[in-house]
């Protein structure tokens, strides 16, 4: 093994001994296998991917450049798309009185173990301590009542960029369950109920779009259920993903509408056309850097990262293959004169041109990368005026002359966008099960399924079925009820309760 770059085969529980060995055995690659130690292969391809480095406090991860590329790419579509609504972005400070915590006691009181606390300054105490923000309503909301005094004062719509903590204490996995985590959280305010609506889906469709066109995840729309919503709101709407290899949902990102619950609390109230009083409406969405860790899952194999080209730091790796007695310098020059070419033409391109390693080692380097497309140049390719294309979808090598080579690398990568999609939406697919009884149910629950069941929508079967299912693995829940609803014929019986069934809904283990 050449370089230092090796030493990213470690992952947070190797020693220095062990690691040698892992070393040894599978050099670049990884040691865990997607199919058969799926969390073990989760830590090491995130590390070894160069996204994530383990941070000496548990549950807090480096973001590397790697995966800021990404972020900074899915942000600087979803900021341009809030800003054609008139969302306009601000920034609240990261700390909370505790006054201010408070004033909204119900939905804090659950909450209240996460909150993370800074108590001292140096060595003294501070006279109050000071919360760091879990989610930004009490920060925000009684300046929203300040600046809402009429009907012309609304719609009123923020967004910040921020980070946020929530002192997690269950299994910490980077991007799923990290205890700061980057996001934007939206909260806007509406003179009425049916701009508030409207927003939480134009929002939810965004989501989607995110999802499916950025990171090539399939994700179900809809509604959660009154236990799993946002206690503070009034509905909430999701997009789920599923994750095959650990069988369980993952709510990817929540548009609330939250009623008037906080303009009640917060006094968030406005003289309305008719010179009346009127309280605001209010919804509050929210995407984060879980949506990134969706994707590793996802779309990840045993040779590591599987990047998608329209969110990928870098779509096209060009690679050097000097020969012997070949001109290695002008191969070294074609492969520049590529990327220049490449990165006219609007493609994030880089060419590999280190002489310390191997061909064979900056293949696996950047398949471990997940970089979506690799192009090859030796002295043959030279005199043919070619390179060689390999896809790291698939694996499929084709010859491309280098005149044109922008269009045909543009449509290699459109087709790698959306042949991930389609692989990942029928890996999905193949793990939905109807089931419209107790007994196929439980049956599906034991074989990792994605349950699709008839469902009579009250909350005291959903806390039965929570624990019925109880287990090591965890319980099943509700992750929401399809806007998508297939037919429900009239005599339909609940799963769980045989009663008369009133929609259908997914159901599944969680993340
Ligand atoms: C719920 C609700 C909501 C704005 C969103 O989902 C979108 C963006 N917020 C967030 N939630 C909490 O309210 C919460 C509160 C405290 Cl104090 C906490 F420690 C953790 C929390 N987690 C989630």
């Amino acid at each position: 093994m050449a370089g230092g770059k090796a030493d990213n085969s470690k992952s947070k529980a190797n020693t220095k001994g062990k690691e040698k060995e892992v070393k040894k055995e599978t050099k670049l690659g990884l040691s865990a296998k997607k199919d058969d130690n799926f969390g073990e292969w989760y830590s090491e391809v995130v590390v070894n991917g160069e996204m994530i480095e383990y941070y000496d406090i548990s549950g807090c991860y480096i973001l590397r450049p790697w995966t800021m590329s990404i972020w900074e790419v899915m942000q600087a579509f979803f900021d341009a798309e809030i800003k054609k609504m008139n969302i306009k972005n601000c920034y609240f400070p990261l700390f909370v009185s505790p006054g201010v915590l408070q004033r909204e006691k119900d939905h804090i009181e659950g909450f209240a173990p996460e909150v993370a606390w800074v108590t001292k300054s140096g060595n003294s105490d501070l006279d109050v301590p000071i919360a760091i923000r879990p989610t930004s309503e009490t920060v925000m909301y009684p300046y929203y009542s300040k600046w809402i005094r009429g009907h012309r004062d609304l719609p009123l719509k923020l967004n910040q960029w921020c980070n946020v903590v929530r002192w997690e204490f269950s299994n910490p996995t980077p991007f799923i369950r990290s205890r700061e985590f980057l996001w934007q959280e939206g909260h806007t305010a509406f003179a009425s109920k049916t701009e508030a609506d409207a927003e939480v889906l134009d929002i939810l469709e965004l989501y989607r779009r995110v999802y499916e066109e950025f990171l090539a995840v399939p994700v179900i729309k809809g509604k959660k259920s009154e236990l799993e919503k946002f206690a503070g709101g009034l509905y909430t709407t999701s997009v789920e993903a599923f994750i095959p290899n650990s069988g369980r949902g993952i709510q990817g990102a929540t548009s609330h509408c939250l009623g008037q619950n906080f303009a009640k609390m917060f006094e968030i109230n406005f003289e309305d056309d008719k010179g009346e009083k009127a309280m605001v409406w209010q919804n509050s969405w929210a995407y984060s850097t879980r949506t990134i860790g969706v994707m590793v899952m996802v779309h990840g194999d045993d040779k590591g990262l599987m990047l998608p080209p329209k969110v990928a730091a870098l779509q096209i790796i060009v690679i050097p293959v000097p020969y012997k007695e070949a001109n290695t310098q002008a191969i070294l020059d074609t492969c520049a004169a590529t990327v220049s070419t490449l990165c006219a033409a609007g493609f994030r391109a880089e060419a590999d041109l280190r002489d310390n390693y191997s061909p064979g080692w900056k293949y696996s380097h950047w398949e471990m990368k997940g970089v979506p497309l690799r192009l090859e140049i030796g002295p043959k390719d030279l005199e043919k005026k070619q390179v060689r294309a390999v896809r790291r979808d698939n694996f499929a090598k084709t010859d491309i002359a280098i005149d044109g080579l922008g269009e045909k690398v543009e449509e290699m990568l459109d087709d790698i966008q959306q042949s991930l999609f389609d692989t990942a939406k029928l890996k999905r697919d193949a793990c939905v099960v109807v089931a419209k009884t107790w007994g196929e149910f439980a049956e599906a629950l034991g074989q990792k399924k994605l349950i699709l069941a008839p469902w009579c929508d009250e909350e005291e079967v959903e806390k039965d079925v929570k624990a019925r299912t109880k287990g090591d693995m965890g319980a099943a829940k509700s992750l929401c009820s399809p806007f998508d609803q297939p037919e429900l014929p009239e005599d339909t019986l609940c799963f769980a309760s045989g009663k008369p069934a009133k929609k259908w809904t997914y159901w599944g283990r969680s993340y």
